[in-house]
């Protein structure tokens, strides 16, 4: 009798253990960004590339453009595990911390190498900081560099003077301010329809979000002023991180690593095929004359010494380490 029930108790635990293995754990991916874009393309090749090597046995389901979650609400969601995983602007983040925003200082980096030198410079800091606020970073992706598009003729950013200008982040609001313009924060989701009625008349952002909002609907020009890359983060709640085995913690910081290689490349590719768009449909997308860019790069001195100003002694030690560079 007790040899029966040992069996029956044995395969029941037999039982359980196989449906604990075969159990899939599912993780929904909040996105703010629309579908087609290089940013939530990347993030499905993630979320394909996870399913793969785990073999089914971590799955993220990919919630894009803000269906989920909001854009400004998706770092508390993943924080507080509302959310698992989900992507961001890590600038978005600058008035919790300046290291947040080092890659929105006007000029500071502007191509994909010295991004990718101030990535290397900040990394570690950043990733401590994303730990403190209870955030395992995965990777980080750049925007293209960014211009400013306008309805008119810009001669100099003081022409950008009580334009009502559409900010996505501390840093632009801070550029905003300082060419006296109204800034108006809007998301990406939301561009074509605030250019469209009347609540914004100029932004600046990359050649892939003027292509994904149509701006020659709404304007005429994009000076190509490429004045800093933005980056986007990918986070997953560190518990949750931490409560899966080895094997598949192992197995998601791999995809991450791919994710980050092809996010660079492939942002790397848009910005000569976004503006060749622009310019296919008419708008007067343009190398900005010396006049424009002194003008920009003097409102760029005000705010990178407001950044080492905010900053503390890490910061400081960041942006020594990679001016050194
Ligand atoms: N596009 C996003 C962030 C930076 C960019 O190029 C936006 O405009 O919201």
């Amino acid at each position: 009798m007790i040899k029966i029930t040992c069996k029956l108790l044995l395969s029941a635990l037999i039982l359980l253990q196989s449906t604990i293995v075969i159990a899939a754990e599912v993780w929904k991916m909040a996105t703010p960004y629309r579908d087609g874009n290089f940013q939530t393309e990347n993030n499905r090749t993630f979320a394909d590339d996870i399913a793969e090597t785990t073999d089914g046995a971590l799955r993220i389901e990919l919630h894009s453009g803000g269906s989920l979650v909001k854009h400004s609400q998706i770092k508390d969601a993943v924080q507080g595990g509302t959310v698992i995983i989900g992507e961001m602007l890590m600038a978005r983040l600058g008035d919790e911390d300046p290291m947040f925003e080092l890659d929105s200082v006007p000029f500071l980096a502007t191509d994909y190498s010295q991004a990718n030198t101030l990535w290397l410079s900040s990394r570690k800091v950043i990733e401590r900081k994303l730990a403190e606020h209870g955030l395992k970073l995965l990777y980080t992706v750049p925007w293209p560099p960014q211009g400013i598009y306008a309805k008119r003729q810009i001669k100099t950013v003081s022409d950008l003077a009580q334009s009502k200008f559409r900010v996505y982040s501390p840093a632009t609001e801070r550029f905003a301010n300082l060419v006296n313009a109204v800034a108006v924060n809007i998301p990406a989701s939301d561009i074509s329809n605030a250019f469209i009625s009347g609540k914004v008349d100029a932004m600046i952002s990359s050649p892939t979000t003027g292509v994904d909002t149509k701006a020659w609907e709404f304007v005429s020009h994009f000076y190509h002023t490429q004045a800093w890359l933005p980056k986007n983060i990918v986070v997953v709640n560190m518990d949750a991180f931490n409560n899966l085995d080895s094997g598949l913690q192992d197995a998601l910081l791999a995809a991450g690593a791919r994710a980050q290689q092809r996010g660079w490349s492939a942002s790397q590719a848009e910005t000569e095929n976004k503006i060749a768009v622009m310019q296919k449909n008419g708008m007067n997308a343009v190398i900005p004359d010396a006049a424009l860019m002194d003008s920009f790069a003097a409102i760029g001195d005000i705010l990178a010494a407001l950044c080492v100003e905010k900053t503390d002694d890490e910061g400081r030690r960041v942006l020594a380490d990679y001016l050194g560079n």
